[in-house]
């Protein structure tokens, strides 16, 4: 049995340039979708006056109350920081759990981290978010003993002991992630499974990466069941026009107004892009912050260290183009047909889907590549590997190591890859070579 959700979009009068309800609503469906669950239905709740017990009115709560049992809903889902008062309140209220955003948020994560330094910041935020809940409700019960002249007592023990035991928890956390910052030996391992390059989906929450990733995935069958098993379940296997392999990943998407507790924790589940192959941006061109979305997407790609020759492999989706009017379609077609790189199209239609795979196979396999590595001395398989397969077109044997120049396709360059174990973070592509 699934869990039905229902999604309460709050919207505050406030002053100043508030995002579109609608966008922001659709942006909120967006991320319960990308948590396992059924979506049972949203709505945007307009609150005049924030209410510190339960944020909505009264009336508001009893009204909302019916609508979540007509609906059969065991899980709401409110689109705006909750206070641990307001959470608790809404849930005796409605008899159903409740979710803020941040706790959405971090269910997503939860669910997507998959490299173990991933898997350690998501803990951390999750540990110091139920943290920040304890101390603010241990705060308000010495309130409340204040007020009646009661000291002491079990509550504060129990409220004091909790922090304790997370606390401990977040120093043993921390103290793991520094020893898997500084080896990637298991991440490697998990890598040389795979047997087919991976293209990663990336943009932002509601843009269309799952919509894109199942119209791509959609008709495959699966090559193998175990081995896919072991796999992210958003990554699949697609096939290129020629009939060649990869394997395609959906990540964790931008998220607007992230809140700042969860920026490391964000940061280290896209990782595993640094890995992939090939990135493929896929942008709202239809949304308001098009623009601003795309310069957040870059800047943030640009800080993981996605940068120079491999930013510029990048193919950008200009998607939705099914929601311009038909003069911006046409213009955005026209643009997309200039642009290297770049294919406008739409997830929902169809429209360009076969140039997007035509794209990815051509970054992935006919275009050679200069990478630039460096081997160490005992690594002679490898060095002859790449004689073997690829032009070398420079060497340099130094005390630290071989480093090496050599012109290989994508393809090559991953078989080398997955043989050696060496992360895609650890070569330098220096330049295209001429095709
Ligand atoms: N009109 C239109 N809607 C789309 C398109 N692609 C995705 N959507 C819709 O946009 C919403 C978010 O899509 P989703 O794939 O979940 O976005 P994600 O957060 O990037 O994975 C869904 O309601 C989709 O149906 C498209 O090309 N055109
Ligand atoms: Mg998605």
């Amino acid at each position: 049995m699934t869990t039905r959700v229902y999604l309460l979009h709050p919207v505050l009068k406030a002053p100043g340039a508030a995002p579109d309800p609608a966008d922001a609503l659709a942006e909120g469906c967006a991320l319960v979708r990308a948590i396992d669950v059924d979506l049972a239905g949203s709505a945007i709740v307009p609150v005049s006056r924030p209410n510190s017990a339960t944020l909505f009115g009264s009336g508001k709560v009893a009204e909302l109350a019916a609508d979540l049992k007509a609906g059969e809903i065991d899980l709401a889902v409110v689109n705006r920081e909750l206070s641990p008062i307001q959470q608790r309140n809404l849930e005796r209220a409605w008899g159903v759990k409740v979710l803020d955003r941040t706790g959405l948020i971090l269910e997503i994560f939860g669910e997507r981290a998959q490299t173990r330094e991933g898997v350690l910041q998501v803990d951390l935020a999750h540990l110091t978010y139920q943290k920040s809940r304890l101390v603010r409700s241990w705060t308000h019960l010495e309130r409340q003993r204040g007020a009646t002249g009661f000291v002491g007592g079990p509550g504060e023990t129990q409220i004091e002991s909790d922090r304790r035991v997370l606390d401990d928890k977040i120093v043993r956390l921390k103290r793991q992630l520094e020893k898997v910052v500084r080896t990637r030996a298991l991440h490697r391992a998990a890598r040389k499974k795979v047997p087919n390059p991976v293209v990663a989906l990336v943009g932002y929450t509601n843009a269309g990466k799952s919509t894109l990733f199942n119209r791509l995935t959609g008709a495959q069958v699966r090559v193998d069941d175990m081995l896919f098993a072991t796999l992210d379940p958003a990554m699949r296997q697609i096939t290129l026009p020629s009939g060649r392999g990869a394997i395609l990943s959906d990540t964790v998407g931008f998220i607007s107004n992230l809140p700042t507790q969860l920026v490391a924790a964000f940061r280290a589940t896209l990782e595993e892009v640094l890995e992939a192959d090939l990135i493929v941006h896929v942008r709202d061109i239809a949304h308001a912050s098009s623009e601003a979305q795309n310069r957040d997407v870059l800047g943030v790609l640009h800080q993981l260290g996605v940068s120079g020759p491999r930013l510029d492999e990048m193919i950008e989706l200009r998607n939705k183009i099914d929601l311009l009017e038909p003069e911006e379609r046409q213009a955005t077609r026209n643009a997309a047909a200039r642009g290297a790189g770049v294919v406008a199209g739409s997830a929902l239609t169809g429209e360009g889907c076969d140039a997007l795979l035509a794209e990815i196979e051509a970054r992935l396999f006919r275009r050679r590549m200069i990478f630039s590595l460096r081997l160490g001395h005992h690594e002679g398989r490898a060095v002859s590997w790449l004689y073997r397969h690829g032009e070398v077109q420079g060497r340099e044997d130094g005390e630290a190591g071989i480093d090496l120049t050599v012109e290989l396709t994508e393809k090559e360059f991953f078989q080398f890859r997955k043989e050696f174990g060496i992360g895609a973070a650890e070569v330098r592509r220096t330049a295209r070579a001429a095709q």
